[in-house]
């Protein structure tokens, strides 16, 4: 079994189940969700996501019907609420009139990929090595006897391929591509997440995108070091929302030469968010964002650090940016 049997009992004697997830969803977040909702209402039983805020734009088509709001009296309506690909308890999306401990009170699983998971629910069934949430909850589909609609497969699927950055990144492993190809046999549209989630860019985001290359584009540390400072000016000059699209950081991380990609933005606060990738193992930046109190993997982390402008934020993180680069074990073979 990939997820665990107190798992598939909770779901398999569910009637009526509510879904949670982290808070700014992405492709997994949604994908396992509503994956899952589509497995149990084709089987008979309710189910509903809920997500307070707005979807970024690219999954609303896929992932229709979203459950805004919520109340103590109309959560005792569900006898099973799921937190799904949620580390964190702060992370967690919730309406104001809901708390985590409300949860905690009620039947109440989590099933998640990350290590850390901190969400203690009565049934926690977290498995690091696995690729993505989607990934997890299509075997717990189908270990609770549920089939998998052409809309389940669909949702997996694109909840697996935006995390391993379609079969990309170092989580992509041979059970995700087995289970890619039996998504694609249960009925998964490609085309359907081609268009929509990949081939969907608004043209103020390409517009972002060319701005951002040709005027902001940054190198460190000899080329190996590709940044740039997305300035609230760069922002309002294309109306581009930032949390729209996780994908930014792959236009530096995809250039020849570059072992470290990082792009900084100033919040609302006015913190400096740092966000960092790395191409290779030997130059993980997990640890140095946790050095600074951030978190993520070893090859996809961020940070926020509180300093007083973007050149600031640039000279430190090119410095120990450097020093990970120097530092590290020889090359691979
Ligand atoms: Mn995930």
């Amino acid at each position: 079994m990939v997820v665990t049997p107190e798992l598939v009992e909770r779901f398999r004697s569910a009637k009526r189940v509510l879904f949670a997830t982290h808070e700014r969803p992405d492709g997994d977040a949604l994908g396992s969700t509503f994956g899952m909702r589509a497995c149990l209402r084709a089987a008979g039983k309710d189910a509903e996501v809920l997500i307070p805020g707005e979807l970024p734009h690219r999954y609303r088509r896929l992932c229709r019907e979203v459950r805004r709001e919520m109340n103590a009296a109309k959560l005792d309506g569900f006898d099973l609420i799921a937190s799904f690909d949620c580390a964190n308890v702060a992370r967690l999306s919730l309406p104001a009139d809901i708390t985590i401990e409300m949860l905690r009170q009620r039947n109440f699983v989590n099933l998640d990929h990350h290590a850390g998971n901190n969400i203690e629910a009565g049934v926690n069934c977290v498995v690091p090595t696995a690729s993505s949430t989607s990934f997890l909850a299509s075997h717990l589909a189908e270990e609770s006897g549920f089939t998998p609609t052409a809309e389940a497969a669909t949702l997996f699927l694109a909840g697996m391929m935006t995390d391993t950055g379609c079969f990309r990144f170092s989580n992509t492993d041979p059970a995700a591509l087995r289970r890619a190809a039996e998504l694609l046999e249960a009925g998964a549209n490609l085309e359907t997440i081609a268009n929509e989630v990949f081939f969907s860019k608004p043209r103020n985001y390409a517009a972002f995108e060319a701005d951002l290359m040709a005027n902001y584009l940054k190198f460190g540390c000899g080329g190996r070091l590709a940044y740039a400072n997305i300035t609230p000016e760069l922002l309002a000059a294309h109306n581009f929302d930032l949390r729209e699209d996780e994908g930014v950081i792959d236009l530096l991380r995809e250039l020849d030469g570059v072992v470290v990609a990082m792009l900084v933005h100033r919040n609302s606060a006015g913190a400096y968010k740092v966000s960092l990738r790395s191409k290779e193992r030997r130059f993980p930046v997990g640890p140095l964002a946790r050095s600074h109190g951030g978190g993520g993997h070893d090859l996809a982390a961020g940070l926020t650090l509180h300093l007083a402008d973007f050149a600031e934020v640039d000279a430190l993180m090119e410095r120990e940016i450097a020093e990970l680069l120097d530092n590290s074990g020889p090359a691979a073979q």
